[in-house]
């Protein structure tokens, strides 16, 4: 049933994307080598072998892309800006082209009555920074203070609303630990000084946009997990316990409290002694934050061992997986999937904004990224009947809403994604987006789910369906 609002007045609709996974014009404009260029081109490591080219060719359609937010009553959209447009050598020289780029981008947002909503950092490393040492090096959080600056300086009399760092837990242990994203190395104790370093380049991106003087509202967007025991034994508590380290705290702790959590120091311990946290690293990762982002799919279940579970719901990488003991597993409870064969539970996302409202000492909320791949085909007439997607959305909506209600400083969505975008190791194959897009012709088609979406927007009630 829709009440009206479900939703508080003011609540802001959003849609979000990253510039790599919707730019393409990857040698254009003046832009140097990221870490997914060099990865996306290397044999094996992007399903079908697919690169940031052509990708939306939002680059070149970027006043189109627009009209359709319009068209979809966003209030807001997040984006973020490629380091390696702005500083093409990580450090160094400007390219004018491209905070022209965005110069253009945020113009023709906010002529349409958009707010514009800015990460800095969404994967796209310049390659020369990983070649000096990438994050786990401590001058690249450095470099990311200098690239803040830039970037503020030359759009903070327009945008007012920033992230820093797009879920730096994917930087550091995708990319460092266990070699799934760019740039693909595996090394623990990498990982781990590669996390702290992200924090500090928080921080210090956090202090070069308010050194501007301008109104800003600064945040991270953090894709902490929703970590259960699988079972109510104490050995699944425990896993849980270190997951939830490994996976959150060792985020959350620096940001929001000043330090590392003890337990999680101490079951890394046989991998790194923290030799890289520095003094005074802790008030500038701490730093407060005006707003905090959420990024939520789905929810993990962990369990202490595989021993008699049915061997087809266990899965994870056992004494792999960071800080985990040689065999804890995560363990699928059975439920629908999507496309990414992510179980979908909306009282994740629930639990996810009650644990960040109480720990996070009562800042704004928002819930920076949502949302579900599905295997979508445009029919005959025209329209992509994503009915699936469109149940995804009203779930999680409803946990929102419920934690709203719950007296949650949630205030406000954005949906993952827009477009159909390229879907990093998995390429173009899978589809997140409100709007299809046809890679071939770049044709964009509004699906189901985006004209639900945007009736929500509009009336901030569940459309009836
Ligand atoms: O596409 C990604 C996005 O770049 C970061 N968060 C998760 C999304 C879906 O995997």
């Amino acid at each position: 049933m829709s009440n009206r609002n479900d939703f508080p007045e003011g609540f802001l609709w959003g849609a979000a994307t990253a510039s790599f996974q919707i730019e393409g014009a990857t040698t254009e404009g003046g832009r140097g080598p990221s870490i997914w260029d060099t990865f996306a081109k290397t044999p094996g490591k992007v399903l079908g072998g697919d690169t940031g080219d052509p990708a939306d060719d939002h680059y070149h359609r970027y006043a189109d892309d627009v009209a359709l937010m319009s068209q979809l009553n966003l209030g807001a959209y997040r984006f973020s800006i490629a380091w390696p447009r702005i500083i093409p050598e990580g450090t160094g020289a400007v390219n004018q082209e491209g905070i022209d780029f965005y110069d253009r981008l945020v113009d023709t947002l906010l002529a349409a009555g958009i707010q514009p909503w800015a990460t800095l950092y969404h994967w796209d490393l310049p390659q020369p920074l990983e070649d000096a040492g990438g994050w786990p090096h401590r001058d690249t959080a450095y470099r990311f203070r200098d690239y803040a600056q830039v970037v503020a300086d030359a759009l903070g009399d327009r945008v007012s609303n920033w992230m820093t760092v797009n879920e730096p837990w994917c930087s550091a242990f995708l990319g460092y630990q266990n070699g799934h994203h760019a740039p693909g190395h595996k090394d623990d104790a990498a990982a781990l000084a590669a996390a702290h370093h992200l924090l500090l380049g928080h921080g210090l991106a956090t202090e070069a946009i308010r050194s501007t003087g301008r109104p800003a509202r600064v945040g991270l967007a953090h894709n902490q997990a929703v970590i259960r025991p699988h079972g109510p034994s104490a050995a699944d508590a425990r896993a849980a316990r270190r997951a939830d380290g490994v996976r959150n705290r060792i985020f959350t702790d620096p940001l929001l409290k000043g330090r590392y959590p003890a337990d999680v120091i101490e079951d890394l311990a046989h991998i790194s002694d923290f030799s890289f946290l520095v003094d005074g690293d802790l008030e500038i990762t701490s730093a407060p934050m005006d707003f905090l982002g959420i990024n939520y799919y789905t929810p993990e279940f962990v369990a202490a061992s595989a021993k008699g579970l049915d061997p087809a719901l266990v899965s994870g990488e056992g004494g792999a997986w960071l800080g985990a003991e040689p065999e804890e597993v995560h363990v699928s409870q059975g439920l629908p999937v999507t496309h990414m064969g992510w179980e979908i539970d909306p009282t994740g996302m629930y639990d996810v904004i009650m644990r960040l409202a109480g720990e996070s000492g009562g800042i704004d909320l928002y819930v920076t990224e949502n949302g579900c791949a599905f295997e979508d085909t445009v029919t005959e007439d025209g329209e992509v009947n994503d009915t699936e997607r469109i149940a995804y959305y009203e779930g999680h909506l409803r946990a929102a809403k419920e934690a709203v209600e719950a007296g949650a400083p949630l205030r406000g969505y954005f949906a993952w994604s827009l477009l159909d975008n390229f879907e990093w190791a998995w390429g173009y194959s899978r589809r997140f987006g409100l709007v299809h897009v046809d890679y071939e012709t770049q044709k964009r088609t509004v699906k189901d789910s985006g004209h639900w979406y945007a009736e929500l927007a509009k009336t901030g009630s569940f459309p009836q369906r």
